[in-house]
């Protein structure tokens, strides 16, 4: 590849725009040639405002001459017919998350990597790039507090993104969890369960906000995730490790403490770009520099998406019928690791 990653940008909603506009002005090595978006006056915005041109088809983006890489941002639905487009053209992708709400598209997309024999997918998990986390990670891998016993996730949307109900909250929304405590932990999630509390004044009918969602990981550590998607108050996400010797408690490095009008407090972003905007600057310097250097691709893989979405879909199951639910890694190919 070329010393400048030119990269393609489908879809030009709330991510697309935010990494289009990143990737063109703050990350080294990277710039933005190709924008497409079905709102042809959104594209033709979007691709301006980064000195890109608007393409007509999605096909005709991936296939471009003058596209080296392509970021995937369009609904959650589409991401597996697109990724598997950037595979037949042997294009690198970073395919927001979930890398496909269903098992089905999941599986197919590692198949096809597969098959390909090569990695080019990686999954848009930006928390693993959130310095918080990572030194959450560093810290218990450095056996600080020992063993992970309980993992607590607390996820809160202001109001529900992009109207999420309950099982689009588990594969759109706490899918985030279930990919970062695989991540934090280095294991597998095996078993979940699902608690609801009686509706609050915000819960949609026949919906269910928040939800506690229990998993097992394989050695028997306990993660618990509240999703709570209509918060009301802002956008907030910690973790708390309760560990053999110790207690690990993610705090937000991001927030300032002011002390003024008599008050001392904390401005709360009232969404997640304000939070983990650094993640997402990381995370494309790493996979633009990666595909520079021709070295592995950092990040979550193909095979870290599919984890993720089996996680969120048993747990569907498990808000749909009741008690526990078993969650089964296919066999993983060699590609993997
Ligand atoms: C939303 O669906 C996202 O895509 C964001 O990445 C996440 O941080 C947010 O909380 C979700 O609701």
């Amino acid at each position: 590849m070329s010393d400048l990653v030119r990269v393609g940008v489908i879809g030009t909603g709330n991510i697309g725009t935010a990494h289009a506009q990143c990737l063109s002005s703050q990350i080294a090595g990277a710039v933005v040639t190709a924008v497409y978006d079905p709102d042809p006056a959104r594209a033709h915005a979007a691709a301006q405002a980064v000195g890109a041109r608007a393409e007509a088809q999605v096909r005709t983006l991936i296939e471009a001459g003058d596209v080296d890489a392509v970021v995937i941002a369009s609904p959650d639905d589409l991401h597996a017919e697109q990724a598997l487009d950037c595979l037949a053209a042997g294009k690198p992708a970073l395919v927001e998350k979930p890398l496909a709400p269903t098992v089905s598209d999941a599986l197919a997309l590692v198949r096809a990597e597969a098959a390909f024999g090569r990695r080019l997918l990686t999954v848009g998990f930006m928390r693993r790039f959130d310095p918080g986390y990572q030194e959450l990670k560093a810290q218990l891998n450095a056996d600080l507090v020992g063993e992970a016993l309980i993992v607590r996730n607390i996820h809160r949307n202001q109001q529900a993104p992009y109207g999420l109900l309950s099982e689009r909250t588990m594969t759109n929304m706490a899918i985030h969890e279930m990919d970062v405590n695989r991540w934090l932990l280095g294991e597998d999630l095996a078993l979940v369960q699902v608690l609801t509390p009686r509706p609050g004044p915000q819960t949609p009918p026949e919906q269910f906000d928040p939800m506690l969602i229990l998993f097992r990981t394989t050695s028997g550590t306990l993660v618990e995730i509240e999703a709570f998607v209509n918060a009301d108050y802002g956008y907030e996400v910690s973790c708390q490790v309760v560990a053999a010797r110790g207690v690990l408690d993610m705090s937000d490095g991001s927030f300032i403490t002011r002390t003024a009008n008599g008050r001392r407090g904390q401005d709360i972003p009232e969404q997640w770009l304000g939070r983990f905007g650094d993640a997402y600057r990381r995370e494309l310097q790493a996979w633009v520099g990666s595909l520079r250097g021709a070295a592995d691709l950092v990040g979550a893989s193909a095979w870290d998406g599919l984890a993720a979405t089996l996680a969120a879909q048993a747990a569907v199951t498990a808000l749909r019928e009741g008690g526990e639910v078993t969650i089964q890694l296919p066999a993983r190919p060699a590609l993997y690791g």
